[in-house]
């Protein structure tokens, strides 16, 4: 069975579902270097304009996988490099969405954070557990998740294992949108639809410019901002859309 399946429901949006139920969509070392590669892939190929990422409904990932740590020690774990397979995740410069249903548990919540956007579905349940198995997290758990809900609540659930429900994960910031039964993933291929029929240009510009933004002081981040806002007035895309919307027709965008 392949750990990650690649579907490409709807034009320029391509949706990975994790495919490992049988461990909850544990991420085991094939499945992070098949997710790394589909991400180098993805972001290369430019007909995609959004991806959304999946797993089922038990869970969208419960985290690494605990049986192939048991006897592993920190020169093992260094030498697995699993920063490589975070980075190309970090670095895809398309917009993310995670649909989440089912338990999203240690690297499976900071794979999660990865994502631009965050749905839930209304039984998603978000932990960073680490602490338990007398470990931490890797791959973000404690700074994503304190910059996503600041630190107090973070620090509760980071050193307690607590989870967050999906309504108290939006309420708290950690999560876009929540969503009845099981329309997570319905609801993440609209989204993706929605950005996907953008102008590509300024919305790989707006994803770059807040991530850069928020690693830096506000006036630097303003004037990246600005850098990038002016720059789009040079593309053929801004053209076709600011023709389209003073000709009261539909334009379609080229990336150019
Ligand atoms: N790893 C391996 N196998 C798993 C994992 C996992 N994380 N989670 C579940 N499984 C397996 C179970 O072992 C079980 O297998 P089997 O049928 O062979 O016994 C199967 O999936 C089903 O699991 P359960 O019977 O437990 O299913 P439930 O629905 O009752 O419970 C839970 C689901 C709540 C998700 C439960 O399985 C659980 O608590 N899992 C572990 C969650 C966890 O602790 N995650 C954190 C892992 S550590 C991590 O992600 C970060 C490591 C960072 C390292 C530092 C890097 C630098």
């Amino acid at each position: 069975m392949k750990p990650v399946i690649v579907e490409y429901p709807a034009e320029h949006v391509a949706l990975l579902r994790l495919n490992r139920p049988e461990a909850r969509n544990a991420l085991s070392t094939e499945l992070r270097v098949e997710l790394r590669d589909q991400f180098n892939r993805l972001s290369e190929d430019s007909s995609i304009r959004a991806i959304v990422i999946t797993g089922d409904m038990r869970a969208f990932a419960a985290g690494a996988d605990i049986k192939g740590m048991v006897d592993i020690g920190a020169a093992e774990m260094m030498a697995r490099n699993d920063e490589k397979n975070w980075a190309a995740i970090r670095n895809c410069p398309k917009p993310v969405i995670a649909a989440v249903d089912g338990y999203a548990l240690g690297g499976g919540c900071e794979l999660a954070m990865h994502a631009d956007i965050i749905i839930a579905g209304e039984a998603a349940i978000f932990g960073q557990p680490e602490v338990r198995l007398g470990i931490m997290p890797g791959a973000g758990g404690t700074q994503r998740l304190a910059r996503a809900i600041g630190k107090y609540r973070a620090m509760l659930m980071l050193l307690t294992a607590g989870t967050l429900t999906a309504q108290e994960a939006f309420a708290a910031g950690l999560v876009s949108k929540v969503v009845d039964g099981d329309g997570a993933v319905a609801e993440a291929l609209s989204v993706a639809g929605t950005i996907a029929a953008m102008p590509p240009l300024a919305v790989a510009e707006i994803k770059q410019v807040l991530l850069a933004g928020m690693e830096t002081n506000l006036e630097t981040a303003l004037m990246l901002e600005r850098r990038a806002a002016y720059l789009l007035f040079e593309t053929d895309d801004k053209r076709a859309a600011m023709t389209a919307f003073v000709n009261k027709n539909k334009p379609s965008f080229t990336g150019s």
